[in-house]
């Protein structure tokens, strides 16, 4: 009889790399340093009640947000860990004005784009909150790395993924050949495979937006938003709201259960909040290769050729025809909006 047992993270990136005959090996110490991380990350999340990390840092992040003690935390063990691995020559954070360009790791061939806590306004109360990670190749390794070389289209991502440290903490990912998932097994502090080749249902019965900002929202999405809750048995509507307001944690259960995320422009926001190198792009890579779709509502979000480091783009995500009804509500609201009558 065939024995599957547990397989770890670590195992599980080792039999990955053993199908690549030209896997260096690179790529499991990113995935070390993530990983070990992410396990530092979670400690310190797990403790956040009882040590004194909780609350505001005294500074202010690149976008002018309060930094809790929390972020930056994490943003440091983030930077150390990747810097270490001697694979990552530049790390691009939510936390960080600049790109950290690696010291005596000038010709190493990655590059690593980080939130290293997202859902902030979540920790002090107990909610969801994630890391999210992208790892991009350079073209060029024989010169010193520049932030022209971070600035690459989602497209050209090598791996994508995010940890969620919810009721039990997990770590999603892919490399392009599917997304799996593992569960942290508290016991041994190792990240198990709990969630092998996750899908996402090509259609859901939940939306996520915050519906706050409706008001603000542009035609055709408060018509989508509208249409979700009209009753309807043939389509099984009214939907779920459910909006926890931690990108990870909402897009996590809709990747299980199905559904739409919406973070769309606004008048005062146009390209809405979300960043594009740090959040957008990754969610985009993990969602489509479980067979969902990602959307600025006018382009697949992976195509979109970032200009600067902390660019925001609007956000349409999740099961297939969810997104594809949303994406043409906005964009017909548009064209009547610019061919009136
Ligand atoms: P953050 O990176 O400052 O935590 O902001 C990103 C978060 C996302 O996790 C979440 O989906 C969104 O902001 C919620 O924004 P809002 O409070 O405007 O609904
Ligand atoms: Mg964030």
């Amino acid at each position: 009889m065939k024995q599957q047992g547990i397989i770890t993270l670590e195992q599980f990136i080792v039999d990955q790399q053993a199908l690549y005959k030209d896997a260096t090996g690179a790529f499991s110490r990113i995935f070390r340093a993530i990983e070990l991380a992410s396990k530092l990350v979670n400690r310190d999340v797990r403790k956040a009640g009882l040590a004194d990390i909780l609350g505001d840092f005294g500074s202010t992040n690149v976008q002018g947000e309060d930094q809790k003690k929390l972020d930056v935390i994490a943003n440091d063990i983030f930077i150390q860990t990747l810097s270490r691995c001697g694979e990552v020559c530049a790390i691009i954070s939510e936390e960080m004005d600049e790109a950290v360009f690696v010291e005596g790791a000038e010709h190493a061939p990655y590059i690593v784009s980080i939130d290293p806590l997202d859902g902030s306004s979540n920790i002090d109360v107990n909610a969801s909150i994630g890391s999210i990670f992208s790892v991009y190749r350079r073209s060029d390794t024989s010169r010193k790395p520049d932030v022209a070389d971070c600035l690459q289209a989602g497209k050209h991502q090598a791996a994508a993924g995010y940890v969620i440290y919810g009721s039990s903490t997990m770590l999603v990912y892919t490399t392009g050949s599917g997304v799996n998932g593992f569960t942290l097994d508290d016991g041994i502090q190792e990240f198990c495979l709990s969630h092998p080749d996750m899908r996402i249902p090509e259609d859901g019965k939940i939306f996520s937006v915050n519906e706050g900002n409706f008001q603000a929202f542009p035609e055709g999405v408060q018509q989508y938003v509208n249409w979700c809750k009209e009753k309807d048995a043939e389509t099984k509507r009214p939907y779920g709201a459910r909006y926890i307001g931690s990108l990870i944690a909402d897009i996590h259960r809709n990747l299980i259960k199905g559904g739409i995320y919406l973070y769309p422009p606004t008048a005062k926001d146009p390209n809405g909040k979300l960043r594009l190198m740090y959040e957008c792009n990754t969610m985009a890579f993990i969602v489509e290769q479980a067979g969902g779709v990602a959307s600025t509502g006018h382009e697949r979000v992976m195509e979109v050729l970032p200009q600067e480091l902390h660019q925001r783009v609007p956000l349409f995500i999740g099961s297939r025809n969810m997104v594809s009804q949303a994406v043409e509500m906005y964009q017909s609201a548009l064209r009547s909006e610019a061919h009136p009558g």
